[in-house]
């Protein structure tokens, strides 16, 4: 296992639109980015990934890309993206970009051309069939924003693939062509001294041939056809083709989205000796909490199942690989509200959570505002949510007569806008985060929650996120330790081992709003332990007898020798 900057860093993911409005639009830009790095660099994290900021017409908020190597109007010009790149360079940080090549923009050149004719040199840019014999969609793929994963276009009678928005078209990777055209542009930002990149849902760019229909699901018309994109059968040749004509000689740090990848194949897509990529983002954790109908199907979390699932990770990825440890992004609920308790033990829960994924092995990713202890938000009429995934799914559901309330219930809780409102900087009007009307209401809770009264306070969320990265900075063992799950049949602690030369942390995690009672494995009991960090005061070392009391979200992680 060699040692690698990116294996020892802290990523801070910023979505720019909701970060910090420097101009007064009510929009964040790059320059808000550059008034905030002194914040982060204070936070103590090491590389900053930078969700999309090309030009697009935001349909999926820059996820639709229409120039790939032009900046998004809204946040700025390429001086203040340079500005921005050299302000992080010059405090120590690093910064990867976001790389969505699974699909464009429908109004970037490319498919502008593509569309025109069956003749076109760009046609085989993208994935366009021709409808079945009765005129329907090629196969019955659902798009993962609704409805049909293929949209019939006039102008030359055909239909073209879009997994996700009718404004995002697949591109065709099959196409050497446009291989070589995604590589050119990476080699273009390496050239301007981009550090690496974050892969957007990369692992779906290989599509197996013939588009077979997906197995029909019950009382849908349309069904997942993700079995036959992700992870498809070209999806290694073509990561490692990116790795040679593309990353490995700039050294670039990559991270690949990989929906649907599993522990066995993160294990070759993260094996260094097959130089494709260095880490994945793994979904298993997240989707813990949807039953069969998917994210909106909400079913309970059991501590049981999450314990299992990292621990599945941790081990697969141990000695071969490597994992990133998230529970938070642009996608994905807050996690004090999702894991945690948001209510009267959001701070502590805020900070057990912390500790027990940053005691992990893996990279760490901060999302924005997940330091301050940033929760969902619930607003009442669905005219207030922006995000198209919600949209077209309250659209959709409300045509199958389903209740306003019950649609409402589901985004409360898993809802993408739940992460995207403004990150709440003071007190001031809109929390700071613009002078003009946020494009997305501001949470009404910034009065307490907001990252000027986090700063300010040594017990606050984001010192002890501060912590946690100092002490994985210091300390080998945290980065490069072995990994075992303790008591895995517990539903109320999460507790594992790190071990390294001689050492081990001891992390125990109380999940719940109880008072709890620890049981110490038989190897500690006798032993000496150090306090190595706490989210309450606790006495820096002890002799371990048989428990140890816990009070409610408390977490403590002891150093052994
Ligand atoms: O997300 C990929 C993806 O699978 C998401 O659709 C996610 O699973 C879902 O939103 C969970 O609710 C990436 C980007 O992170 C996301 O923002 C984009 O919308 C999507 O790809 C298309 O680019
Ligand atoms: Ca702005």
């Amino acid at each position: 296992m060699s040692k690698q900057w990116w294996k020892e860093s802290v990523v801070y993911q910023i979505y720019p639109r909701s970060f910090n409005d420097s101009n007064g639009d009510g929009i964040g830009d790059l320059n808000g980015i550059t008034e905030k790095l002194d914040y982060l660099k204070g936070l103590g994290v090491d590389v900053i990934w930078l969700s999309p900021v090309y030009d697009s017409p935001n349909d999926d908020n820059g996820y639709d890309i229409r120039d790939y190597q032009a900046i998004m109007d809204e946040f700025g010009t390429m001086e203040d993206w340079e500005r921005m790149l050299s302000e992080v360079h010059s405090r120590g940080m690093r910064l990867i970009m976001d790389l969505v090549v699974n699909h464009s923009s429908d109004e970037h050149r490319w498919f502008a051309e593509s569309r025109k004719s069956k003749d076109n040199p760009y046609r085989d840019y993208y994935i366009w069939r021709p409808g079945k014999a009765d005129g329907s969609e090629p196969n019955n793929w659902e798009s993962a924003f609704s409805g049909s994963a293929w949209q019939y276009d006039e102008q030359t009678e055909e239909y073209f693939l879009h997994i996700f928005s009718k404004k995002q078209p697949d591109l065709n990777w099959e196409n050497p062509v446009v291989r070589e055209e995604v590589y050119s542009m990476i080699r273009w930002w390496l050239d301007k001294g981009v550090d690496g990149f974050r892969m957007d849902v990369i692992n779906f760019i290989s599509k197996v041939d013939g588009l077979p229909d997906a197995e029909p699901q019950e009382g849908k018309k349309y069904a997942s056809g993700s079995k036959y994109f992700a992870n498809g059968p070209r999806i290694h040749e073509f990561l490692h083709e990116m790795n040679q004509k593309a990353m490995k000689e700039y050294g670039a740090m990559t991270v690949a989205e990989m929906p649907s990848v599993t522990p066995e194949l993160a294990q070759k897509y993260t094996d260094e000796d097959r130089e494709e990529v260095d880490m994945v983002f793994q979904f298993e954790h997240v989707d813990l909490d949807s039953g069969p109908g998917g994210k909106w199907d909400l079913r309970p979390l059991k501590l049981r199942d999450l314990k299992e699932n990292l621990t599945k990770w941790q081990k697969a990825l141990e000695h071969k690989g490597w994992n990133s440890l998230y529970m938070n992004n642009h996608d994905q609920p807050r996690m004090v509200s999702r894991f945690g308790n948001d209510g009267e033990y959001r701070v502590k829960s805020a900070k057990m959570l912390a500790t027990m994924l940053h005691m992990m092995k893996g990279t760490p990713y901060i999302y924005q505002g997940e330091e301050i202890g940033m929760t969902n938000v619930r607003f009442d009429s669905i005219e207030e949510y922006e995000d198209i995934e919600t949209l077209n799914m309250y659209r959709e559901k409300r045509e199958a007569g389903v209740p306003h309330e019950d649609i409402m219930k589901a985004i409360y809780v898993k809802g993408r806008d739940n992460a995207r409102t403004p990150v709440q900087w003071n007190t001031t009007e809109n929390a700071g985060f613009s002078t003009g009307i946020p494009w997305l209401k501001v949470n009404p809770n910034y009065k307490e929650i907001n990252a000027e009264a986090a700063v300010a306070d040594p017990n606050s969320v984001y010192h002890y996120y501060r912590r946690l990265i100092e002490l994985r900075h210091n300390n080998e063992i945290v980065v490069y330790g072995g990994y075992d799950l303790i008591q895995p049949e517990d539903e109320t602690f999460f507790a594992y081992e790190r071990r390294y030369e001689g050492e081990s942390l001891l992390v125990i995690c109380n999940f719940t709003g109880e008072n709890a009672i620890f049981h110490v494995p038989d190897g500690y009991k006798n032993k000496a332990g150090q306090l190595f960090i706490s989210n309450m005061e606790q006495d820096q070392s002890l002799s371990f007898g048989n428990e140890l009391h816990f009070t409610p979200y408390e977490a403590r992680v002891y150093r052994v020798k």
